[in-house]
């Protein structure tokens, strides 16, 4: 068997077999989702803790072009490797979703030599060893690190997840992947950022793993889960330990991990320290100076799950479809949503009061290339209470937004 994933095992919900009697589809979808994402997560944390992957993680990019390049190609290799990883188990499990499982990364890489090769998960450990080996410049070391862990099998021990019987049929149904949220800070975040009323500004924390599925048809997502694979450090031994999240949001059926934030006495906002002065300046009536700030869309939108903050409120359109998807069906899942600020503002503009346009999954923007097809270009507000989304969309609309 292959070795422990550093932070799996002493959790000590990781690892033990749990029977899975007949379940349905959606359900055996959500366990496979939430195994893949643990996997995801033992990965994001072996590039962090062991040593000889975390010097190529962090290496400053000097010396030759060569090597500047080797080091740039490990970062991205970290994230091509977790999303591979999740559509190769997703997949094979759910043959009904080949095709349908995308996410940010590519798997078509250069090495240092020129050569292109295509990440993916291979048939045997050797094999992937032998893969990742020519990826990483013949690093034996990191290559089978990185191999035992694409390999290492993760049953969970889930009670709740185990008892869930949902009907959806997985080919109705397609998969975004975020490998990893908040890749600057995964690189550079420190251990132990001091929270400010629980969240984070930067660090660790934020980088998160984040698979969300949607109708293919409607476009809504249905089903999110997020991992958070560094949300706390063992004192003694010093090695990560994860947590989990997830929601269903299907036709009437709701159910998640978590329950539904109360209402908190005093208003909080997070925002992106890249958000605009205007907005800030126009959220200020309503929140004073409880304008929190935070790294990673994924961990803001997280925030306002856990009821951190009353919303996340994001004027530009610098997220995309992978770093929503999976927090918005947990949003909904909870009663709450995502909406496209730019198509809220403009339908509350026009007196519009019932249901308002939330962020869709399945429709690329034209007329755009590459990644920004899949932008959620007209911002959005991420909310469970509707009335914090009606505060919002009132004080901007106010605003002259
Ligand atoms: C990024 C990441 C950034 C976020 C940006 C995302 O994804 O979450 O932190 O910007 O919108 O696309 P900000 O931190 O200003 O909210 P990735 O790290 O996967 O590129
Ligand atoms: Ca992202």
């Amino acid at each position: 068997m292959s070795p422990a994933l550093p932070g799996r095992l002493r959790t000590g919900i990781r690892v033990l077999a749990d029977p899975a009697p007949c379940l349905a589809p959606m359900a055996a979808l959500l366990r496979s989702l939430v195994g893949a994402s643990e996997k995801a997560a033992g990965i994001a944390q072996l590039c962090r803790q062991e040593e000889a992957l975390f010097q190529l993680l962090v290496a400053e990019k000097t010396g030759p072009d060569r090597n500047k390049k080797f080091v740039q190609d490990f970062k991205t290799l970290a994230d091509v490797l977790i999303q591979e990883v999740i559509k190769h188990d997703v997949g094979k499990e759910f043959p009904e979703l080949c095709g349908h499982i995308c996410g940010e990364e590519s798997n078509h890489f250069q090495n240092s030599l020129g050569e292109t090769l295509v990440v993916q998960v291979c048939a045997t450990q050797q094999d992937t060893a032998g893969l990742l080996a020519r990826v990483l410049d013949q690093n034996q070391a990191a290559a089978e690190l990185l191999a035992a862990a694409v390999h290492q099998e993760v049953l969970l021990q889930d009670p709740a997840l185990a008892r869930l019987a949902l009907a959806v049929p997985p080919e109705s149904v397609a998969v975004w992947i975020d490998p990893i949220d908040s890749t600057n800070q995964y690189i550079r975040g420190q251990a132990g950022v001091a929270p400010v009323d629980g969240i984070c500004p930067s660090g660790l924390r934020s980088a998160l793993v984040l698979i969300g599925v949607y109708d293919r048809s409607s476009g809504e997502p249905v089903l999110g889960v997020i991992n958070e694979p560094f949300f706390q450090e063992d004192p003694t031994t010093h090695r990560w330990q994860g947590r989990y999240h997830w929601g269903v949001a299907y036709q009437g059926t709701s159910l998640c991990s978590l329950s539904r934030p109360l209402l908190q006495p005093a208003a909080c906002v997070v925002l992106s320290s890249s958000e605009t002065p205007v907005v800030q300046q126009a959220l200020r009536p309503l929140y004073g100076e409880r304008l929190r700030f935070a790294s990673g869309a994924g961990y803001k939108m997280l925030c306002v799950i856990l009821g951190l903050a009353d919303a996340y409120v994001l004027s530009e359109g610098s997220t995309f479809k992978w770093d929503s998807c999976a927090p918005h069906a947990i949003l909904r899942a909870l009663g709450g949503g995502m909406v496209d600020l730019a198509a809220a503002l403009q339908a509350w503009r026009a007196g519009q009061r019932g249901a308002l346009p939330e962020l869709t999954y399945h429709q690329p923007v034209e007329g755009v290339m590459g990644a920004e097809r899949w932008a959620n270009r007209g911002g959005l507000v991420a909310f469970v209470h509707r009335q914090h989304l009606e505060e919002v969309l009132s004080m901007l609309a106010d605003a002259g937004l």
